[in-house]
């Protein structure tokens, strides 16, 4: 999509911390950084929320989640645990408009994430 911030970032037309990437998914610094290393996933596919997936894109993306958390998780010994957020429409959050899951790291040290 044109003039989606996300899917710029997908063609490399926006910078991005990317840490993982492939032919379905990216993942990438949030901007925001609510805890050190919150990260997107996101598909590269363009669609807006949950209610756009279909089973087999579904399954592409959800599957590659805990391979990433883990990889994040052994980056870092400090990290405890970590959230898993994904805000769907405008009345629950969602200010991209591309499918993204946060993931954010949580610590003993650096809590000071809402
Ligand atoms: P949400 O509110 O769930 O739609 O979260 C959108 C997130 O996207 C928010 O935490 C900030 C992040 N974000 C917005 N623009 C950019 C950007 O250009 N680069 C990066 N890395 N993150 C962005």
């Amino acid at each position: 999509m044109k003039d989606c911030i996300f899917c710029k970032i997908v063609r490399n037309e926006i910078p991005s911390y990317t840490i993982y990437e492939d032919d379905v998914v990216k993942a990438f610094l949030d901007i925001s950084q609510g805890t050190p290393g919150h990260t997107l996933v996101i598909p590269k596919k363009h669609i807006a929320n949950i209610f756009e997936y279909d089973p087999e894109l579904a399954a592409q993306v959800f599957s590659r989640i805990p391979k990433i958390a883990r990889a994040i998780k052994a980056s870092n010994p400090d990290i405890k645990g970590m959230n898993i957020v994904n805000n769907n429409g405008q009345i629950a959050y969602q200010s991209v408009f591309h499918s993204h899951f946060h993931l954010v790291p949580r610590y003993t040290t650096h809590d000071d994430f809402a």
